[in-house]
């Protein structure tokens, strides 16, 4: 085991162990089945984790709606407080915990510190949010009536995140879920264990501190987990962040019971190079949205729709910088590294029968398109040209570097391309062209969540809301207001005018 060398007493320094208990709701636990989580980048195994089982959950779940009851007590600024501690523990093992990110997922080290970071933002959001997350006051047509809006926390909240972004995500939602008085119960992706016993117990340092019962537990575990996490009616709220496939059913599965639900689900985010486009930019923002993350954020870019009068330089110009990166594909934890390994030997399968079915469909490989020979799962970052737009694989989302290359007429038909997927998540437009750029904004541009200008589809800021419509499952997370899914709305009338009277004009006394 990794864990058990010198390089990697970081692990220790974030209290792991060689066999790590997978369970958290006040202590630790963990009797259902044991995991080995591994380092995408050899193949090496880094440690064990024992997952919790389906009553282990269920316990979970009570000791969640518990802490909620007292959480609710508490003032909206101290549960903020609370929340500040907890970015303040995170400032302090960013290093460690960024670089375990790293290595457990395969991003290079700057991705991983990035996430972490991400984290200790939504923090320090949610801590200014306690004070000033509000209601309003509404004038009532009834003489000496007031109405009242108030934002309340709705209980229990489950998050089931996924591997790529193993603790940012989990922050997202614990941080905004924590100050608007709910409690968390997590379950992290199965094959990033070790992210989320890490970061649990630097927030249940802080809750402990504190003398504060579990508002945040986890429960490690496979889909029989996850599956009862999502049926269970004490969950008030389910953010799920995966696949669009697993995201409907877990849609229609809240629903059923009247929960309320988040859904982060898949992208195919189209990057657009208009004729007027700075080409050094686009340039740039397209190495980094295809091939940042080893092509796995949910806000990779997967297609960049060209106009024609620059599509064979541009393809020219993209492949070249390609070329430029292969010496960096490395082990995600070495210096030089920009592309990591992806995640695992599935990813590693679909992207081969990805480039074959490209293939197939009279597509071209203009770069890259082979898995490489050495322990981990590396595949070369893949350029595809030459396939219609509305090719299968270009309407569907591997989690791989692969980008289709498309050539458009103009800006209007590249709008079109980009809303003709299912998905709706992260897009944006090159454009020196003002007419155009508001186009683009406007009612008649881009259908997605996530509308760019002259910069990359990922590496999206905590401030805005996050998430996309149609297949993207129409959840916000993050920043603006997504803080008021965490919250049921009471619209109270308050009568001060010593006398009963009914709204529009009725008439009832006798
Ligand atoms: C994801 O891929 O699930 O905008 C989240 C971004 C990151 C979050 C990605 N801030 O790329």
């Amino acid at each position: 085991y990794l864990i058990d060398q010198p390089e990697y007493s970081f692990l220790k320094d974030l209290g792991l162990e060689r066999d790590n208990p997978g369970v958290f709701s006040g202590h630790w636990q963990g009797r259902g089945k044991s995991i080995t989580s591994y380092d995408p980048g050899s193949g090496q195994a880094i440690a064990t984790v024992r997952q919790g089982n389906v009553q282990e959950l269920q316990q979970c779940i009570g000791l969640g709606v518990e802490a909620y009851k007292q959480w609710r007590q508490v003032p909206a600024p101290v549960r903020g407080e609370i929340v500040r501690q907890i970015g303040d523990e995170l400032r302090k093992y960013k290093e460690p915990l960024g670089k375990l990110v790293s290595l457990e997922v395969g991003k290079i080290y700057s991705e991983g510190q990035g996430e972490v970071q991400e984290f200790i933002d939504i923090c320090d959001y949610a801590v200014g949010l306690s004070r000033i997350y509000a209601g309003q006051l509404i004038n009532s047509e009834r003489a000496e009536h007031t109405i009242l809006e108030a934002w309340r926390p709705l209980g229990l909240v489950g998050v089931i995140s996924a591997y790529n972004f193993p603790n940012a995500v989990f922050g997202w939602n614990a941080a905004i879920a924590l100050a608007t008085g709910n409690s968390v119960l997590w379950k992290g992706a199965p094959s990033t264990p070790l992210v989320s016993v890490a970061t649990t117990r630097i927030v249940a340092e802080v809750l402990r501190r504190n003398n504060l019962p579990a508002v945040v537990g986890l429960c490690q575990g496979g889909t029989d987990v996850g599956a009862t996490l999502v049926a269970d009616k004490r969950v008030n709220l389910l953010s799920f962040t995966g696949s669009c496939q697993t995201g409907r059913d877990v849609g229609v599965e809240v629903q059923r019971r009247f929960g309320k639900v988040i859904l982060e689900l898949g992208g195919n985010n189209a990057l657009i190079v208009d004729a007027s486009a700075n080409m050094k930019m686009a340039l740039d923002a397209a190495l980094f949205g295809c091939i940042g993350t080893t092509g796995q954020r949910c806000t990779t870019t997967r297609r960049i729709i060209v106009h024609e009068q620059l599509h064979d330089s541009f393809v020219d110009a993209l492949t070249k910088k390609y070329a430029q990166l292969l010496p960096r594909i490395g082990h995600q934890l070495e210096a030089q590294t920009l592309v990591g390994p992806v995640h695992t030997q599935q990813n590693v399968d679909n992207y081969k029968a990805t480039i074959e079915e490209a293939k197939l469909l009279g597509g071209t490989v203009a770069f890259g398109g082979s898995v490489l020979s050495r322990p981990g799962y590396y595949v070369e970052p893949t350029i595809i040209t030459g396939l219609p737009h509305d090719a299968s694989v270009v309407h569907r989302e591997t989690f791989a570097p692969i980008v289709y290359v498309l050539k458009a007429r103009n800006v209007d038909e590249a709008i079109a391309w980009n809303n003709e997927v299912e998905q709706g998540l992260s897009s944006a437009i090159f454009t020196e062209n003002i007419g155009q750029a508001f186009k683009w904004i406007g009612a008649q541009g881009s259908d997605c969540g996530i509308v760019n200008i002259n910069t990359t589809t990922n590496g999206a800021e905590i401030g805005g809301a996050f998430g996309g419509e149609k297949a993207t499952g129409g959840g916000r997370e993050s920043g603006s207001d997504a803080w008021k899914q965490y919250c049921k709305r009471a619209t109270i009338t308050v009568n001060h005018s010593g006398e009963l009277a009914c709204a529009q004009g009725v008439v009832f006394s006798v």
